[in-house]
């Protein structure tokens, strides 16, 4: 029988497609078991189990760049740095230790041989060699004592009376008031009202005294009746108290005055007296 032209090319299509297939049916397809029949496939039987995971695929594109991951935990300390440039040069050191005498002068001139022959009289010392180099000046502690110097100028020239003994200053302007505003004036100048600590201070107190006068000691019993301390609560080291003093007269005395013979004697804190502040 002819075939039709669109017979022919279908049949040779088929043709093709078989032959395309026929190899990879045999490439997969699973043997026939020896003694079975074949002419024709059977029902397809259950399907089989899942194959060995098949190989790796090729790598993918590169995806996305991802997220900002969080900040690492911080590393280990770093070495240490290089050393800094040194220092400004520190401040002078205290002065040394005096230096040692100069060396000796000159050999003095050889006495005269002596008319009996005797050798002459040792010859005169020579000059004292010249001094040793001086020691290193404290600049800082010179400063530092020059402006204390300055301070005390400063207070001693606010007052009409002064009077030094020892390291110890005695100021007044000869004004009168209670204790307390005694203590308030003395204060204003970095001193507290008057308080000899020996004879020697007690007498240069009543040298700037005239003989009606009477003036505030720092001196009281206010805390502890009988127990007389300074304003910083230290008992007295040295008093020279008048004879039956202090008596406490009529209950009322704590505060100190200091008469122009300088004997002590308790009297009432509100009695009006003269100011002399000790710095
Ligand atoms: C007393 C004295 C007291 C008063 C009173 C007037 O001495 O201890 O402080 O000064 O006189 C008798
Ligand atoms: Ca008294």
């Amino acid at each position: 029988m002819e075939l039709l032209p669109t017979q022919q090319v279908a049949l040779l299509s088929l043709c093709a497609l078989y032959i395309l297939l026929v190899p990879h049916h045999f490439l997969h397809a699973e043997k026939v078991p020896e003694g079975s029949c074949c002419g024709y496939s059977g029902m397809p039987g259950t399907p089989g189990h899942n194959g060995l995971p098949g190989r790796d695929g090729n790598m993918g594109e590169a995806g996305p760049k991802g997220e900002k991951g969080d900040p690492g935990t911080s590393g280990a300390q770093g070495l240490h740095g290089k050393l800094g440039p040194a220092g400004p040069a520190g401040r002078p050191g205290p002065a040394g230790p005096r230096s040692m005498p100069g060396p000796s002068g000159e050999k003095g001139e050889k006495g005269s041989m002596g008319l009996d022959g005797i050798s002459g009289q040792k010859g005169d010392q020579g000059p004292p060699g010249p001094p040793g180099p001086l020691p290193a000046i404290d600049l800082v502690e010179l400063q530092s004592e020059l402006k204390a110097l300055r301070d005390v100028l400063n207070k001693v020239t606010q007052f009409t009376f002064t009077k030094r003994v020892g390291t110890k200053y005695f100021l007044s302007d000869k004004k009168s008031g209670v204790f307390e505003q005694a203590v308030a004036a003395c204060s204003a100048v970095g001193g507290v009202p008057a308080l000899p600590k020996s004879q020697e201070e007690n007498q240069a107190l009543i040298g700037m005294m005239s003989s009606s006068e009477h003036a505030w000691l720092s001196a009281n019993d206010r805390t502890a009746e009988g127990t007389f301390v300074d304003l910083q609560g230290t008992t007295l080291g040295f008093s020279n108290w008048k004879k039956g003093e202090p008596n406490n007269h009529k209950g009322v005395e704590d505060c100190t005055i200091t008469d122009f013979n300088g004997s002590w004697n308790d009297v009432n804190c509100d009695l009006s007296s003269i100011i002399i502040c000790e710095i």
